[in-house]
């Protein structure tokens, strides 16, 4: 049973015509109290009256990153501060920081995501949940903490980092749920193993990971090390951080919270909506936010819609896996490559540590990668013929799967920094423009 079975469960019927009165809502919410989106609407001609069914969202103006910028911090808050109970922010790694204030109803909406993550992941109330992403401005750590406040589980609060201590605290407090990005968990299986403690032994028994893509072999790697089942979560601090969309027990997609969000799917390039089913660009417009609601905020991540009856029963739309972003996509030769394939081609052979970078440099007109993989300590011992050796049977690997010539460089292992919230992945060596 769902933590909210009138929503989880509505006929899609149903919840299409909530969410229609909720966008309308919205529409006239930021149309009396955000210049910066009246006179969009106006210059659209677009009234909330207008809008007489879903479909007729792609009226709507988009909204982008830079417009969160353009009017930092609050030009396109909808309430006075006073309203105001909280304000996140991300810092990205250009310009100035995207801002998220909530009022106290978007706190709750907050938690009210979240438990329906926890819930999903069998989290009960008896649980101890050891929330590990970074508490402070970044949404992670208090997202995750109010959802669990709503299911009234035992909170650890560890925040990120200090990775020893997590294991200690893990085996002390007998946590059954450990919340973190996807390789922070890996760092932590990591340091267990250095520390001699078999994590499969201890209660945990449930993980929900997010805030940065991750590959299904990821997710099985996690699983297999910790002895759990490793769920997903997916946000974004323009739409109030996590708590989004998240993944159900059949583990085949994450549901999008629709009472909450309407996605759309849309060609990055002209921004034409796209069927269910097709690769996109992710755009959501927030339906109950109240402090600073977005309309048709254009994510960059890229992935597909599906809308089935799932096994768990939720009707909630289903979005794939975070295959990548816009703007973290790498062409080679023609091909367009997104960090995460090769992810999961590495992870095809057991010699690899779940632990690379890849570097892109520029030559003329075209991309060149290297991908920089860690192998296994035996491996690596076993000297320079046997690195050659797997070397060239990655690069076989990902030419015969992706059609592309890539370098790849095997290292020893530990070479590469751990993460202790979003991994660094890619390193891009090409000009700036
Ligand atoms: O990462 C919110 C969050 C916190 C989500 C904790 C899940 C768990 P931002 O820092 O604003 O917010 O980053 C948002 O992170 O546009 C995606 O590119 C990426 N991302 C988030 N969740 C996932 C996921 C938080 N499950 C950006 N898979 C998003 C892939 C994800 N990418």
């Amino acid at each position: 049973m769902p933590w909210n079975d009138k929503f989880e469960g509505m006929p899609v019927e149903e919840l299409q015509n909530f969410q229609l009165e909720k966008l309308r809502e919205t529409v006239a919410w930021v149309c009396e109290r955000v210049p910066f989106y009246k006179k969009q609407l106006d210059e659209k001609g677009v009234k909330a009256e207008d809008i007489r069914s879903l479909d007729d969202v792609s009226e709507l103006p988009v909204t982008v990153k830079n417009d969160l910028r353009d009017n930092y911090p609050f030009g396109l808050c909808a309430v006075p501060m006073s309203d105001v109970v909280r304000i996140h922010a991300s810092s990205g790694t250009t310009g100035k920081p995207v801002t998220g204030p909530y009022t106290a109803g978007d706190i709750e909406l907050l938690g009210e995501c979240m438990a329906r993550n926890f819930w999903a992941a069998g989290v009960q109330p008896e649980d101890v949940v050891q929330i590990a992403f970074g508490y402070g401005l970044f949404t992670g750590g208090l997202g995750f903490h109010e959802g669990a406040t709503h299911i009234k589980c035992a909170i650890v609060p560890t925040s990120s980092g200090m990775t020893r201590r997590q294991i200690t605290l893990m085996q002390d407090f007998k946590s059954n749920a450990l919340c973190c990005t996807p390789s922070y968990a890996l760092t932590i299986a990591e340091k267990a193993e250095e520390m001699g403690v078999n994590l499969r032994e201890l209660p945990l028994r449930a993980g929900i990971f997010g805030a940065e893509p991750w590959s299904v072999s990821i997710r099985k790697e996690i699983e297999e090390r910790m002895g759990i089942r490793a769920m997903e979560a997916y946000g974004l601090t323009e739409l109030g951080g996590p708590g989004v969309a998240f993944d159900c027990e059949a583990q085949d997609g994450l549901h999008i919270n629709e009472d909450y969000y309407l996605a759309e799917v849309v060609d990055p390039e002209t921004l034409k909506p796209l069927p269910h089913g097709e690769k996109g660009e992710l755009i959501f417009t927030s339906l109950q936010r109240r402090a600073m609601p977005m309309l048709r905020y254009r994510t960059k991540d890229i992935t597909r819609l599906r809308r089935e009856t799932c096994a768990c029963g939720r009707t909630f739309v289903k979005m794939d896996k975070v295959l990548g972003r816009t703007d973290d996509m790498i062409i080679i030769s023609g091909v367009n490559v997104f960090p995460s394939q090769i992810e999961s081609l590495l992870l095809d052979f057991e010699e690899v540590e779940p632990q690379y970078v890849l570097v892109v440099r520029k030559k003329g007109y075209l991309d060149y990668l290297t991908v920089r993989v860690e192998v296994k300590k035996e491996v690596y011992n076993a000297g320079p013929d046997k690195e050659a050796e797997i070397e060239k049977k990655i690069a076989d690997h990902i030419r015969g799967m992706m059609g592309i010539g890539v370098r790849v460089r095997v290292i020893e292992p530990g070479l590469i920094a751990r993460s202790e919230g979003k991994a660094i992945r890619v390193i891009d060596e090409r000009p700036k423009e």
